[in-house]
């Protein structure tokens, strides 16, 4: 309340839009709904005693994959083709091109692969050393580098947890890599380059200066990197690793750079697994400026940054649906940015399988 009795805005109680300048869209925040009853879905615990080694499971080393081939005996990372690829190749020519806008269509082409993280189904990246996740970001930079050659864009994913509708326990992502900019980056591209234009700094290099200045929504940092969830953050506990200096792409990163992503994922990713005790499920990527044909052009605009972006809400079984308002309106939350970043600042660094 202000000196007149009259109610004053608070950010942590009133319901308000958000922009997020990466996406050109709005979230609509509602801290007040966080009191309300919760009547609806609760999801199953996912069993969480996932063996070291399973012979059936296709992404043990030694293991028979769909397609007949047997697995190396791996003993660090291991990249393979994906057997079932959304993109392939080698595809027939489009040659039925209509000009009809309603019914535009483009050839698309490109490559599917698997990359398991480390030989045992048990070690999830937060119980991994520093040196088994580097060689994990190392992993990452050889496929970019080698799929960039022929691909203009190359997307690295990780699906982590059943209720992400990962189909594997064994520690993985994906990497597809596309003749055409997928959508996200499409208008992420746009945008920077907008933001560059107008003000003369990457967005991404500004917005990091400000919320170091303000540590509100900061999770951890290092000399290299800060992990920090976004002003305009959709999913509850969503998060975005930021460089520190302007680097546009993950090759682009030095050893020292990546020594430190690996300890601060390694934070981040404990302080996620302790929130609800539980592995957290996430979907994450890696976005940066697209290759291929991009390589001679002028990337500038695009800052290095990885999402994670988690479903749970409130326990290790609530999860946030995104229906209703947000499929036919837009993206809504309850918990403000600036709460969940306490929550995972407060959350222990200590993972809570080794305590
Ligand atoms: P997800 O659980 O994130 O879907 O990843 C598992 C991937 O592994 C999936 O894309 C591939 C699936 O196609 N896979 C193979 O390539 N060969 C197999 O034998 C099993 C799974």
């Amino acid at each position: 309340m202000d000196s007149k009795g009259k109610q004053t805005f608070d950010f942590n109680e009133h319901q308000h839009i958000r922009y997020n300048p990466l996406k050109d869209d709005w979230v609509l925040v509602s801290p007040h709904r966080m009191k309300r009853p919760w009547a609806g879905q609760v999801e199953k615990l996912a069993e969480d005693d996932v063996p070291e080694r399973d012979p059936t499971n296709p992404l043990c080393p030694g293991s028979r994959r769909a397609n007949g081939i047997v697995n190396p005996e791996y003993t660090e990372t291991f990249a393979f083709d994906n057997d079932f690829p959304a993109l392939l190749d080698d595809c027939p020519e489009l040659n039925d091109t209509s000009d009809d806008p309603l019914f535009r269509t483009v050839p698309a082409r490109g490559k599917c692969r698997v990359i398991c993280f480390h030989p045992n189904s048990n070690i999830s990246l937060p119980l991994m050393t520093n040196a088994e996740i580097l060689k994990v970001i190392d992993t990452w930079i050889q496929e970019t580098i080698q799929l960039g050659l022929t691909y203009n864009w190359v997307q690295l994913f990780e699906n982590k947890g059943a209720i992400m509708g990962c189909s594997n326990p064994h520690p993985h992502c994906q990497v597809w890599a596309s003749s055409y900019l997928p959508n996200e980056i499409r208008i992420k591209d746009q945008m920077q380059q907008k933001y560059l234009t107008k003000h003369g700094r990457p967005l991404l290099m500004d917005y990091l200066d400000k919320e170091l200045n303000t540590k509100e929504r900061l999770v951890v940092e290092n000399d290299n990197w800060a992990v920090l969830v976004p002003f305009w953050a959709v999913w509850p506990f969503e998060t975005m690793i930021l460089p520190k200096r302007h680097v546009q792409r993950i090759e682009d990163l030095t050893n020292e750079e990546k020594r430190d992503l690996a300890d601060i994922m390694r934070q981040s990713l404990i302080k996620y697994d302790n929130l609800f005790e539980t592995s957290f499920p996430y979907s994450m990527g890696w976005h940066g400026a697209p290759t291929g044909q991009y390589y001679t052009t002028d990337t500038s605009h695009w800052v290095l940054h990885a999402s994670y972006y988690p479903p749970l809400l409130r326990s290790a079984t609530v999860k946030k649906f995104m229906v209703g308002y947000e499929l036919l309106a837009q993206a809504q939350r309850d918990l403000t940015p600036e709460q969940a970043a306490q929550r995972l600042r407060d959350s222990s660094d200590v993972h809570y399988k080794r305590k």
